[in-house]
């Protein structure tokens, strides 16, 4: 039995910027997930569940349980020196800390605090999001936005906890990812899967056919590409889609697929978040040796603009999501 304190001492090699720190950054983080967990679990028995009369930046009606783990991450986060400040799918803007030690701290972490949260009413699976980066401005000064701005490619650490028949911690520093299932009886997370790799071929894709529609060609020809048959690929694929991104990733790391949520009516620039989800999640990704894109650049090597910007995304297994980027191209040249 080794807990995620143990774990990271042993591989301190892994982490450049000083073990003690990202024990500390991590550390924080766990506390926000044992405190989230603790509520979610109850959800039901406590007056947590459904909408609190807020909409979020995103324009989303806001649950109990966004704000409960918001405000949880936040100040868990805040306690530590090591943290100048936040950005949060629940957050307007960032979130810079106070005081001296603020000042002086090296890392900001951005964070989707409960991912899928519409979900908890139906008791399916949700998650956490987090990334964390060094400051780019100088230490000694304040941060401002322009510290969260960077390229997912800049992540010195990203994972996420998903609270589901199990409670699991995820990260990666950029040697590999490694998960750490919660066992309530040590109040620890307890390493469970070292280095975890997908397997060269998924056999499983998530997307919401809902939207199929409106779909770009090449996302309704990957679609038709997988119900195919096919023995020799082990087509036709299963859909499995819970409506949880952390959830479907998590089962496509181990099992294998791919993950879709391209632009759709609703959303002309894809749904999902690209500095608070996508970028953790293509980090994590990338260490599996898998591939996460917009359907034609690597979701890493985006230029952010904006705090909470959106991207088409296709992340998992890394010959799936070549097959579909393929078609992307090919339907793309066909279009006059
Ligand atoms: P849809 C949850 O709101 C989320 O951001 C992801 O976790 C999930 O995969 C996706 O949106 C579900 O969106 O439009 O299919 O309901």
């Amino acid at each position: 039995m080794q807990t995620l304190g143990e774990f990271i001492v042993k591989k301190e090699h892994d982490f450049p910027h000083a073990t003690g720190e990202l024990t500390a950054l991590l550390s924080a983080i766990k506390l926000g997930a044992k405190i989230i967990n603790r509520d979610i679990n109850k959800a039901g028995l406590l007056n947590i569940l459904g909408a609190n009369g807020v909409t979020n930046p995103q324009g989303e009606a806001q649950t109990k349980l966004d704000e409960f783990a918001n405000g949880a991450l936040k100040a868990a986060l805040e306690a530590r020196t090591e943290v100048a400040g936040i950005a949060s799918e629940e957050e307007e803007d960032v979130v810079i800390f106070k005081g001296e030690k603020a000042k002086n701290a090296k890392y900001v972490v951005l964070m989707d605090p409960l991912d899928g949260s519409s979900n908890i009413d139906v008791n399916v699976s949700v998650g956490t999001i987090f990334s964390i980066y060094r400051r780019t401005t100088a230490i000694g000064l304040p941060i401002t936005e322009t510290d969260f701005l960077q390229r997912g490619r800049a992540q010195i650490a990203a994972g996420y906890i998903v609270y589901g028949s199990s409670t699991m911690l995820v990260y990666t520093t950029g040697c590999g990812v490694h998960a750490f299932t919660y066992d309530p009886s040590l109040g620890e997370f307890c390493l469970s899967h070292e280095a975890v790799r997908y397997p060269t071929q998924g056999h499983i894709y998530s997307i919401n056919e809902g939207n199929y529609i409106k779909f770009p060609l090449g996302i309704k020809e990957y679609i038709k590409y997988c119900q195919q048959e096919d023995e020799a690929t082990g087509r036709p694929y299963s859909s499995r889609y819970i409506g949880s991104l952390v959830a479907d990733f998590h089962r496509n790391l181990l099992k294998g697929g791919i993950y879709m949520y391209p632009e759709t009516a609703s959303y002309p620039q894809g749904k999902l978040r690209l500095l608070y989800e996508c970028n953790p999640m293509a980090f994590l990704a990338e260490q599996a040796g898998g591939k996460a894109t917009d359907g034609t650049r690597l979701i890493l090597d985006i230029d952010p603009t904006e705090l909470h910007q959106r991207s088409p995304l296709f992340i998992g297994s890394q010959s799936m999501v070549e097959k579909v980027e393929q078609l992307i191209a090919e339907s793309s040249k066909n279009t006059f």
